[in-house]
């Protein structure tokens, strides 16, 4: 197993005030070595304001204000293009609103420190859970990871899932210049970029809680970009699939 280096977590916020606190100190706790950076899209409810007070208070905190809710593609790429000018050698996404548990972030790790170009905290794997999630969200989730896998062939269980962790030369070699997805479907584009670049992803069993403070930005419009973004990736993509099943 190898050393790997500076880690930063990048969590984007979007009206997390309450939240926002909790994941810190949970995060803080469960890897006392790592930076945080808090991206925050400029929230009506004073997330950023509360970002900075924990950020004076504590020298591992940081905050990236934007100045409007862009969708959480741009805010990640914001927040892996500060951590790659500060010399970060892995860069973490993890959910603001206790979904994803910082206490299984060193599993994650691990499993880069044995290999993996990208390591993603996967639901829908041997050992995966989902706690108080409504049948319509987990038939949505698997149903769009289904969907996914039939359109793009990712031998890819959770390519949805936004608890994840990157090594800085994996986003490096993908690149993040031409990246245009905006809502969660930036998850599948960054997982689709890594494949195709040949590179090694390893899906590590989480237990994914459902949100108890504060509400879910998920709406009809960043589900329609996943749908067609994915469509249009699985049609382009096809020529290279059968010429490499016929080759
Ligand atoms: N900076 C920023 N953060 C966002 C944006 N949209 C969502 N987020 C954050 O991204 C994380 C995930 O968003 P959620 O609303 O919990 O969406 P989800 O977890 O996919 O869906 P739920 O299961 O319904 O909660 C949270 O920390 C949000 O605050 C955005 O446009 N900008
Ligand atoms: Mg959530």
């Amino acid at each position: 197993m190898e050393t790997l280096g500076r880690v930063l977590v990048v969590v984007p916020t979007y009206n997390e005030r309450d939240n926002l606190p909790l994941i810190v100190e949970r995060l803080r706790a469960a890897l006392p070595e790592a930076h945080l950076l808090v991206a925050d899209d400029n929230s009506p409810d004073g997330t950023g304001k509360v970002a900075d007070e924990l950020a004076a208070e504590d020298d591992h905190v940081h905050v990236l204000h934007r100045p409007g809710k862009q969708g959480l593609g741009a805010a990640y790429i914001a927040g892996f293009r500060w951590g790659l000018a500060e010399g970060f050698d892995v860069l973490v996404e993890i959910d603001a609103d206790g979904s994803h548990q910082p206490e299984e972030l060193p599993k994650l790790l691990e499993a880069l420190a044995d290999g993996a170009d990208l390591a993603i905290g996967s639901r829908w794997v041997p050992g995966g859970k989902v706690v108080n999630w409504p049948h319509r969200r987990e038939f949505l989730s698997r149903g769009a990871n289904v969907y996914t896998r039939i359109m793009l062939g990712m031998p890819v269980r959770d390519a949805t899932a936004g608890f994840r962790a990157y090594r800085a030369g994996t986003l490096e070699k993908i690149g993040l210049a031409d990246v245009e997805s905006q809502g969660y479907c930036f998850q599948i584009d960054l997982t689709l970029r890594t494949v195709r670049h040949g590179l090694r992803v390893v899906e590590v069993p989480i237990t994914f809680v459902e949100r108890t403070i504060g509400t879910s930005k998920m709406s009809g419009p960043v589900m329609y970009e996943a749908f067609w973004r994915i469509s249009q990736w699985g049609i382009t993509g096809l020529p290279t699939r059968l010429r490499r099943k016929r080759g």
